[in-house]
């Protein structure tokens, strides 16, 4: 498998996990956003969307992390990256979702850049933007984590799910952003927890063949 993807993005990190929980190996193509490369027509012949991540699994190209993760979750299904029950696996997504559909999508490096350009956005604001929307999410995820009574030492129970593997990078992220993740104890020991597994380090924005 290739995987075109970028050491700093954050569903780029999300993939890379993922495909380490899985014990899966794959070939690191670097796709620098600095210079938009996911731009040219190169990539775009394989995301017309010209968005990381896309994975390249002999002839065929999955994008949308959502959909390569639902993906290598149902093509290699151990180790599980969700629960067996139904309502269970419904509240792992749901956690997911908040980084996924909620909090990510409205940071991404375009909007930030329309903010800029478009919007006469300065530095200071677009921090303020970003830890906004990053805090809203992380209170929800923090009010549900706190409610959830059988919680072990991550998002849900005592193994990696899909919501680890969706939260940590939106934790880089914050960090990224100067935002104080001490304000979510729930978050902060799950990340932490999850800094101790290989996985989690293997797929670390710094560790990472194009991070400079
Ligand atoms: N929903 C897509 C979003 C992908 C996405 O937004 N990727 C970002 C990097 S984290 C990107 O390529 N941004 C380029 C840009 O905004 O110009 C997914 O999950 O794959």
């Amino acid at each position: 498998m290739k995987l075109y993807n970028f050491f700093r993005s954050g569903t780029s990190h999300r993939l890379r996990i993922a495909l380490h929980l899985k014990g899966l190996e794959y070939e690191y193509v670097p796709i620098d956003l600095r210079t938009e490369q996911h731009l040219a027509p190169e990539f775009k012949t394989l995301n017309p969307q010209g968005l990381v991540p896309a994975l390249v699994d002999g002839g065929r190209v999955l994008t949308q992390s959502p959909a390569i993760i639902e993906w290598l979750e149902e093509r290699y299904p151990t180790p599980p990256l969700l629960p067996t029950d139904l309502e269970a696996r419904a509240r792992v997504r749901a956690l997911a979702a908040i980084v996924g559909c909620d909090v990510h999508p409205v940071n991404n490096r375009r909007i930030l850049e329309a903010l800029r350009h478009d919007f006469g956005a300065d530095e200071a604001a677009v921090q303020r933007w970003c830890a906004t929307w990053i805090a809203a999410g992380f209170d929800a995820i923090e009010a549900l984590l706190a409610d959830d009574a059988q919680r072990g030492d991550f998002c849900f129970g005592n193994t990696p799910t899909l919501a680890d593997v969706y939260l940590v990078p939106q934790v880089e992220s914050a960090r990224r952003f100067k935002v104080d993740i001490g304000r979510w104890p729930r978050i902060l020991t799950i990340d932490e927890n999850c800094g101790r597994i290989e996985a989690f380090r293997k797929a670390m924005p710094a560790g990472q063949p194009d991070a400079t």
